[in-house]
């Protein structure tokens, strides 16, 4: 095969950063003042440099130098090579668990999972660079759009007004911890983004409040899409309540119980579709939860699903059982911000408005923020992935990251809660 000089790797350089995050509340704490993400660059023979975001807790960066090391000599288009790399090259991450995670409560934490969480920011990275190399936008490297808008979510946390001790950055949100604050924050969203469906991270206060919550929206927002988010926190009788209490103004309820039996058995008990972001998050675990019909929704995310191509692949298995596709997000910047747009854009069955936590990230490491229109972003016809790396805001970013003691190198939402409350521990679930 001829060498293109245009795609040869011959640079990888991983920026780890801390970026600032609100004080926003679930079910096994608060998010702390900053929040780790890593950003990728690669870079090829001809200078083409293509951009990627994942997860910059610590677990993530040892994986990810080691394949940094080994992609000099690769081809950007070279993707499939990316997961066998990963095998050969990283040195196995310690089984975290396989309990709910507390860092972000996205399930399993498998050694295969977090390697698949590094190789996703470099497959975003060497498509943006094979896109610019091609002169060709992502969405067209996945099969081309089959729409030019993508649908987001406005996603509505329970939060305080600040962090303690005067911790991390301020915004003017104030706090919002009953259905009055819930629904002031929805009507923010509404006018600065134009949001037309809403998610509640519950799994904060015990459900009958979170029910008044909800049913607070629905009365403020009727007929816009709702959706709570628990991630577990429930017994399947508490879900079963809450399913019927509020079955009439859900589009879904995401995460009411945590494993896949006791969501089969919620399931069979609600007409309710059920979401996931935790019983179902790597391709081992959909037979069963399928078989089961434990979940009517996945929610895909190229993060921990191994990258753009692997989401396809994901919804492609759940077009053929008849199961919807939605999308999660964790705390992240607008590089992957751009990769979610640009997958979402070609998945034909993905019904249901995206999460982003983007509105609460006031920090980016991009020139222009992305601008939700209506609650939707256009689907960038630029060639790779449509941004631009801010260097000075990238530096700003690491440089924080370089400062910090190490107390924030990972996502602890409980460790950040015990700030406020010394004695707390992530509650076992379920909780109520
Ligand atoms: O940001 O606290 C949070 C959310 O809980 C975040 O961790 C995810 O969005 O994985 C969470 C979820 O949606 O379940
Ligand atoms: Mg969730």
């Amino acid at each position: 095969m001829t060498h293109r000089r245009d795609l040869t790797i011959t640079d990888v350089r991983l920026t780890p950063v801390l970026i600032s995050d609100p004080p926003l509340l679930n079910t096994q704490g608060v998010h702390q003042p900053f929040t780790p993400r890593l950003i990728i660059e690669v870079t090829t023979e001809t200078g083409i440099t293509g951009v990627g975001e994942t997860y910059g807790d610590a677990r993530y960066l040892e994986p990810a130098r080691q394949l940094a090391d080994a992609l000099p000599g690769c081809e950007v288009s070279d993707l499939n090579n990316l997961v066998p790399l990963a095998g050969l090259v990283c040195a196995p991450p310690q089984e975290t668990s396989d309990a709910v995670d507390a860092g972000g409560l996205r399930g399993v934490q498998t050694a295969d999972k977090v390697l698949l969480s590094v190789v996703s920011g470099f497959e975003v990275a060497c498509l943006d660079a094979l896109g610019k190399a091609l002169g060709l936008p992502v969405h067209a490297l996945l099969g081309g759009k089959v729409r030019d808008t993508v649908d987001y979510s406005a996603y509505l946390f329970y939060r305080w007004a600040e962090h303690p001790d005067g911790q991390g950055l301020k915004d003017d949100w104030g706090a919002a911890l009953d259905p009055e604050g819930v629904v002031a924050q929805a009507r923010r969203f509404v006018r600065e983004y134009g949001f037309t469906s809403f998610k509640l991270k519950g799994g904060v206060f015990p459900p009958d409040e979170e029910i008044a919550a909800v049913r607070a929206l629905a009365a403020a927002f009727p007929g816009m899409p709702l959706r709570l988010d628990p991630n577990g926190a429930w017994s399947v009788e508490t879900s079963l309540r809450v399913a019927d209490e509020l079955g009439d103004v859900l589009e879904y309820l995401e995460d009411p119980a945590s494993t896949t039996a006791r969501m089969a058995e919620v399931a069979a008990g609600t007409d309710l579709p059920l979401a996931t972001n935790m019983c179902v998050t790597t391709f081992e675990e959909i037979p069963e939860a399928f078989a089961q019909e434990a979940v009517q929704v996945v929610l895909s995310d190229h993060h921990y699903w191994g990258g753009l191509r692997n989401t396809r692949e994901l919804a492609a298995l759940c077009r053929t059982f008849g199961v919807g596709v939605s999308m999660h997000s964790n705390t992240h910047l607008g590089i992957s911000l751009a990769a979610m747009t640009h997958v979402a854009a070609t998945v034909p069955n993905l019904h249901h408005a995206c999460d982003s936590h983007y509105p609460w990230q006031t920090e980016d490491v991009i020139t222009r923020r992305h601008e939700f229109r209506g609650g939707r972003l256009a689907v960038s016809d630029a060639p790779g992935l449509g941004v631009e790396l801010d260097r000075t805001a990238l530096e700003a970013l690491h440089r924080r990251w370089l400062d910090d003691d190490g107390g924030l190198r990972d996502r602890d939402d409980a460790k950040a809660m015990r700030r406020a409350e010394p004695g707390w521990v992530s509650p076992s679930v379920p909780r109520w």
